[in-house]
């Protein structure tokens, strides 16, 4: 029977790649995201490669909304075997006192209390099988803080917490938890936290080569196919061109 997968976040970037990835060695996938209809197009795409696909269309930071989504799944999709925790995203870059008080909920609200309201629902689906994988994207503004970067950093540093968090109550259930902090990606996520604008996210990845979603896809699909007795607890992974969230060698 084939494995499954639920990712948050598939409708784009990284949780995408991922979908595809995952698709393209068997898993059958539980892909979400708001975008309706990115979700039944990725379906689509994905079924094409001879999988099962569940489109699940609901915002994270809806407590209800993940409750009824994940309550209700039939019988045979409440087997999941791996959990990638991505949806997120950054708003803003404004100094704290300048900041945009909109901006810090929909961050917050996404990047913890969605993760922590989706790991709610399926860390039980996993501890009753005894087995499963969660992955949680966190990223190097998990592990570092930069300027303009205030309220996301601290919604990462959560993440990465977390990861350590989970894994010590998820020890006893035979259950991973992967840590996974990626540096520039260049995907929608810019254009995202430039509210639109398409040249200042361009600036971000101007004179370097970012990572792709597909490269850290690649990543998730190593770190759920080890063997059952290893854990991969905490990847960091950025561009040849990037040592740090500052230090970045632009051409
Ligand atoms: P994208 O903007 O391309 O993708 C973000 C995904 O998150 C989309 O599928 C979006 O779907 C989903 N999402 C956002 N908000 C919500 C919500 N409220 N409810 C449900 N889904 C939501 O960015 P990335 O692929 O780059 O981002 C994925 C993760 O990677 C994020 O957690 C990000 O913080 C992290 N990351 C990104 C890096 C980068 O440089 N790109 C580096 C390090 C970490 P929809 O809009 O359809 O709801
Ligand atoms: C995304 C990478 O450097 O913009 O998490 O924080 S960064």
């Amino acid at each position: 029977m084939n494995k499954i997968a639920l990712i948050t976040g598939a409708t784009s970037g990284i949780g995408k790649a991922t979908a595809t990835k995952l698709a393209e060695i068997g898993y059958n996938l539980i892909i979400t995201g708001r975008r309706g209809d990115r979700l039944t197009a990725l379906e689509d795409e994905l079924k094409a490669k001879g999988i099962q696909v569940l489109a699940l269309q609901f915002d994270v930071r809806n407590q209800q909304e993940v409750h009824n989504a994940i309550s209700n799944l039939p019988a045979e999709w409440q087997n999941i075997d791996i959990l990638v925790n991505n949806a997120g995203l950054a708003v803003g870059t404004s100094p704290i006192q300048d900041g945009i008080l909109d901006d810090w909920e929909r961050m917050i609200d996404t990047n913890v209390k969605g993760l922590l309201y989706i790991t709610h629902e399926v860390a039980p689906l996993m501890i009753k099988n005894e087995k499963g994988h969660i992955v949680n994207i966190a990223s190097v503004a998990g592990k570092e803080v930069y300027p303009g970067g205030n309220v996301y950093c601290a919604t990462k540093h959560a993440v990465d917490a977390l990861s350590k968090a989970m894994r010590i109550d998820m020890l006893k259930h035979n259950i991973k938890v992967t840590n996974i902090a990626p540096g520039m990606v260049e995907t929608e996520f810019s254009v995202v936290r430039y509210k639109g604008d398409q040249q200042a996210a361009d600036n971000v990845y101007k004179g370097v080569t970012p990572l792709t979603g597909e490269d850290i896809a690649d990543t998730i699909v190593f770190a759920v196919t080890r063997p059952a007795h290893i854990c991969l607890n905490d990847i960091q992974i950025m561009p040849t061109a990037q040592a740090s969230s500052r230090d970045v060698n632009r051409k």
